[in-house]
C-alpha cells in the first residue's frame, strides 16, 4: 500500500504525463485516505500543471501534451470536488465566471468555479473566449455580486481591463466585487485596472470575496 506522499507523487507525475486514469485513480486514493481536497489541489494538482507549462516553454512538450495533462488535471478535480465543502455560512449570492476574450484556457476558470459553489454561490460560467459585454450582459441579467475573470497569457490579461470598463460604462461597476485571476496576473495588475480582489489563488480569493461580502 503506498503512503499520503507517494500518492500525491503518482499524482503529480500522471498529470505531468497526462495519464487521465492514473490521475483519477491518485485522486480517488487521496480522498479516500482523508487527505485535504485543498491540499491536493493547491500542492499536487496546480504544480503539476505549472511544471507542464515549463516542460513547454523548454521545447519538451507541444501542444497535445498540454491538453493531455488538462484531461488529466479535469480528471483529478472531477475526484476532489465533492469532497470539497466551504467552511463558515453560505455566500448565497450569485458569480459570474469566465475566462476572457482571445483565451481558451480554463482550468483556472474551473477551479475558481468549484471553489464558489463549495462556499455556497451560485456560479453562472459564461465558459472562455467570453467578449467584455458578455460579463456585463450576465451581471445585469442574473443580478450578480461578484465577476471573476481568468487570463492565463500576458496578452489576454489587458482584457480584463475592458471587462471592469464595460461594467462602467453600464453604471454595474460599483454594484459588483471585480476579481481578477490567471498565471500572470499581479496584485499591481488588479490595482492599476481597478479590479477589487487578486485571484493568485482560488482558495484564497474566494475566502476575501466572503468577507467583502460579511459572510466571511
Ligand atoms: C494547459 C495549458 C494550455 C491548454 C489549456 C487546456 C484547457 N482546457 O484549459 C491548451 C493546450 C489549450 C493551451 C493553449 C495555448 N497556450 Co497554454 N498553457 C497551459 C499551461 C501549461 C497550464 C495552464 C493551466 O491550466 N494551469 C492550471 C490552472 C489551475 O492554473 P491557473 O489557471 O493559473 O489558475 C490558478 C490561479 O491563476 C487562479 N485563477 C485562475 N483563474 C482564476 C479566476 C478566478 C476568478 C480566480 C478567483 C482565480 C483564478 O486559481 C488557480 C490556483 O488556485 C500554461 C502554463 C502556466 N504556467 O500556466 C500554458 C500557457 C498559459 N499557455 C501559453 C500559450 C502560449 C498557449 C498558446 C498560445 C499556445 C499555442 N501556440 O497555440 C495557446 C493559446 C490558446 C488561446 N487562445 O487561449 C503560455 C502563455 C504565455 C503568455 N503569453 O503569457 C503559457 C504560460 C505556457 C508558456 N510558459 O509558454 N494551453
Amino acid at each position: 500500500m503506498s503512503s499520503a506522499e507517494e500518492l500525491e507523487r503518482e499524482l503529480f507525475e500522471a498529470i505531468v504525463e497526462g495519464d487521465e486514469e492514473r490521475s483519477r485513480r491518485a485522486a480517488r486514493e487521496l480522498i479516500s485516505r482523508g487527505v485535504e481536497p485543498r491540499e491536493i489541489v493547491s500542492s499536487v494538482m496546480v504544480p503539476a500543471m505549472r511544471r507542464v507549462g515549463e516542460l513547454f516553454e523548454r521545447g519538451e512538450y507541444f501542444i497535445p501534451e498540454l491538453v493531455l495533462s488538462a484531461e488529466a488535471f479535469r480528471a483529478a478535480m472531477e475526484e476532489v470536488r465533492p469532497a470539497l465543502r466551504g467552511g463558515g455560512a453560505p455566500a448565497r449570492a450569485v458569480v459570474v465566471l469566465g475566462t476572457v476574450r482571445g483565451d481558451i484556457h480554463e482550468l483556472g476558470k474551473n477551479l475558481a468555479a468549484v471553489v464558489f459553489e463549495a462556499e455556497g454561490f451560485e456560479v453562472v460560467d459564461l465558459g472562455v473566449d467570453v467578449p467584455p459585454e458578455k460579463f456585463a450582459e450576465a451581471v445585469e441579467k442574473y443580478g450578480a455580486k461578484v465577476v471573476g475573470m481568468s487570463a492565463l497569457m500576458t496578452t489576454t490579461m489587458l482584457e480584463q481591463r475592458n471587462v471592469v470598463e464595460e461594467l462602467k460604462r453600464r453604471g454595474l461597476r460599483d454594484k459588483v466585487i471585480v476579481v481578477a485571476g490567471g498565471a500572470p496576473v499581479t496584485e499591481e495588475w488588479v490595482r492599476e485596472i481597478g479590479a477589487d480582489v487578486w485571484g493568485r489563488d482560488a482558495f484564497e480569493a474566494v475566502a476575501v470575496v466572503k468577507r467583502l461580502l460579511g459572510v466571511g
